[in-house]
């Protein structure tokens, strides 16, 4: 089909539902509110689709017996509540949490000085931000699959990245990006893109949303033809920023090639607009891939510019700046229509866009952008080998590793399952290729999709997770703020089949899922990660340096080491809490009342906390979490003395 007809005309879809979604999408659109709201009644009751009641054998596959372990891991993003939560699959449950920008009362984030450290204060020593919006979670690669090393997550409002270790599944390192606002993909690479013996993430890449000024500090502030926004690459180990791209363009995801040659940031604002009417003026915006061995020569060539106080290398990847194949960092491969989404399919060879204003996906092959790069492609269009229909409002795509793709379709409350080979057949002019396999009604309004092992080598094609973004009648009304609704597919068989509803908080946005043997996590800390450790009970004490207090501590079941300990008014106490228990699944906790301080001490694990003795009297310093028959017994007294 032409690339000028694939906009939302009435025409593009066959279904007589989707024709009447179509009007009301394009209504909602351009009043500038969501169109969702008005379609639940017809989608449960849409012919030609798979049904949606469960298969009879679909119960068993996602009950667990009391006892049974889940086969995947599923990496949630936590939404506002900045966490990460891991979930089993296919049961569903929720297991963990690992608070990471937003502060935690259970395990003291943002309360311990060694969180506060990794989340950033102000010279006043208080949080610098409390609040997020984490959207993208992605994994650390050896080989093509998940090594179990590392997650990274995103804050798109204080565009901050953070790093979770997984081996203990805590988050050890936050960075906040210099030059962006509105940080939102985020994908490690799979291999580096020059030394094959790298076969292996060090790099993770960003894409920055909202275009401004450069710097940002005053300037150019009616000059919207001047804000720009950057695409930066983060060191995987040291989380320092290596170097920022200057780009045309809003991103969205990022995605990244098996070779580690290419990444590519889908972009909705091509038109450089400040409004939405302007946003989505053109009929086609880009893919924007990124040359990662040439920017970083370039970089290494000094040809790069800094911005404002920032140091971080920034080379010129706009559009006007790299028309010649031979220089170019970076190249625009138009796409259709604030395209949504650039995932990267297992078997390595394409990128695909989905056009979420046009109803169509857009297959982009690999090989064939860096054929433009060495000059042996002539028109850098012709990387696109497919540009299908497939319903209305396509965001997010996931692959199944026998060719499938899977895409939401936001408008038409559906995932589309699609065959990739067949819809390039279609696109070179085989109009007999049926490329659409089959249609599953989700509840409601789709955003991500991700299958097991989806983007990565090992794509095994059993599970599917739709984050639906309304939830409306699926579960028991709680007054005005209804629960999203993940729902969960089962895509082994030729048909699609909804297999579960789970309600989640808003608004988890992307998550991944793997196999539970890819991950091998350790259940007891090492003390000598920990430098401010008390190995021995008997060390513990109170010691003092003028008004400087510092209280030792550690807990053993079902006691801590003092009984008590006295400061005085005034005083500034440092209280280091060691946990001496070194068996699986004995925490303690540590509470003082009316000062604000609440954290757990996993086993072998050392935590401190720094405030301000400020006021008299007898606290009761309390365990918080259940640890043996004597745990409303385990208790210390702090005495201030007035
Ligand atoms: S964006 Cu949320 S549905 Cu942040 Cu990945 Cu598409
Ligand atoms: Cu220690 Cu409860
Ligand atoms: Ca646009």
């Amino acid at each position: 089909m032409s690339h000028k007809k694939d906009d939302m005309s009435t025409e593009a879809v066959g279904l007589g539902r989707r024709r009447f979604l179509n009007t009301a999408a394009l209504t909602g659109l351009t009043l500038g509110v969501a169109a969702c709201n008005d379609k639940p009644e017809t989608a449960p009751a849409a012919s030609g689709t798979s049904a949606a009641a469960p298969a009879a054998h679909a119960n068993s596959s996602t009950h667990l017996k009391p006892g049974e372990l889940d086969t995947y891991y599923g990496i949630w993003s936590g939404g506002h509540t900045g966490d990460m939560r891991i979930l089993g699959l296919p049961s569903g449950r929720e297991i963990h949490r690992i608070p990471c920008f937003v502060p935690d009362a259970l395990v003291g984030w943002g309360v311990t000085n060694e969180s506060k450290a990794i989340m950033g204060t102000k010279p006043d020593g208080h949080l610098r931000y409390t609040v997020a919006d984490t959207h993208h979670t992605h994994a650390s690669y050896k080989d093509g699959n998940y090594d179990g090393r590392y997650a990274w997550i995103n804050d798109k409002i204080n565009s901050r990245i953070a790093r979770v270790r997984l081996d203990y599944f805590v988050c050890d390192k936050i960075t906040e990006l210099p030059n962006v606002q509105g940080f939102h993909g985020i994908f490690p690479d799979k291999a580096d893109p020059v030394d094959p013996a790298i076969n292996y993430t060090t790099r993770v890449f960003c894409g920055a949303e909202f275009a401004i000024p450069l710097p940002n500090n005053g300037g150019d502030i009616d000059k919207p033809e001047k804000y720009r926004s950057m695409f930066t690459c983060v060191d995987a180990e040291s989380m320092e920023v290596r170097w920022q791209v200057l780009i045309d363009g809003n991103c969205d995801l990022t995605a990244t090639s098996y070779d580690g040659k290419l990444a590519a940031t889908n972009q909705y604002n091509i038109e450089n607009g400040v409004h939405y009417e302007d946003m989505m003026s053109s009929e086609r915006d880009a893919c924007l891939f990124f040359n990662i061995a040439r920017i970083e020569e370039a970089v290494k060539a000094g040809k790069f510019t800094t911005v404002g106080t920032s140091k971080v290398p920034v080379v010129d990847g706009t559009r006007e700046s790299n028309k010649d194949p031979k220089t170019a960092l970076t190249a625009y491969v138009s796409v259709p229509k604030n395209p949504h989404g650039v995932n990267a399919s297992p078997d390595a060879k394409y990128f695909i866009c989905a056009g979420k204003l046009s109803p169509t996906a857009t297959v982009i092959e690999l090989s064939k952008v860096l054929d433009w790069f060495d000059g042996k492609l002539a028109e850098l269009d012709k990387a696109i080998v497919a540009e299908v229909e497939i319903g209305l409002g396509p965001l997010h795509t996931a692959f199944d590793g026998r060719g499938n793709a899977y895409t939401t379709l936001f408008l038409d409350s559906q995932v589309v399952k699609w065959n990739v080979d067949a819809a390039i057949k279609f696109h070179a002019g085989d109009k007999a290729a049926k490329y659409v396999v089959d249609r599953l009604d989700v509840h409601y309004q789709p955003g991500h999709i991700n299958a097991s092992q989806s983007e990565t080598r090992a794509a095994d094609g059993k599970y599917l997770a739709v984050g639906c973004k309304f939830s409306k009648d699926r579960f028991l009304p709680v007054g005005p703020l209804h629960p999203e609704n993940e729902q969960l597919i089962d895509i082994s068989g030729e048909k699609m089949v909804l297999l579960a509803d789970h309600p989640v908080r808003g608004e988890p946005h992307d998550f991944i899922i793997f196999k539970r043997d890819l991950l091998k996590p350790k259940q007891v800390y090492d003390l000598d990660e920990f430098p401010l450790a008390t190995k021995d009970p008997k060390e513990s004490g109170v010691t003092r340096n003028g008004k400087k207090v510092t209280v030792r501590i550690t807990s053993q079941a079902p006691a801590f080491s003092l009984r008590e300990f006295t400061v005085k008014k005034g005083d500034e106490v440092t209280l280091i809490l060691t946990n001496l228990d070194k068996i699986e699944d004995l925490t303690h906790g540590f509470a003082i009342p009316k000062y604000n301080v609440n954290f757990i001490v996993n086993p072998l694990e050392t935590k401190s906390v720094t405030f301000m003795a400020d006021q008299p009297g007898i606290f009761w310093c309390y365990c918080t979490h259940f640890c043996h028959a004597l745990h409303l017994e385990m208790r210390t007294r702090m005495i201030v003395e007035a």
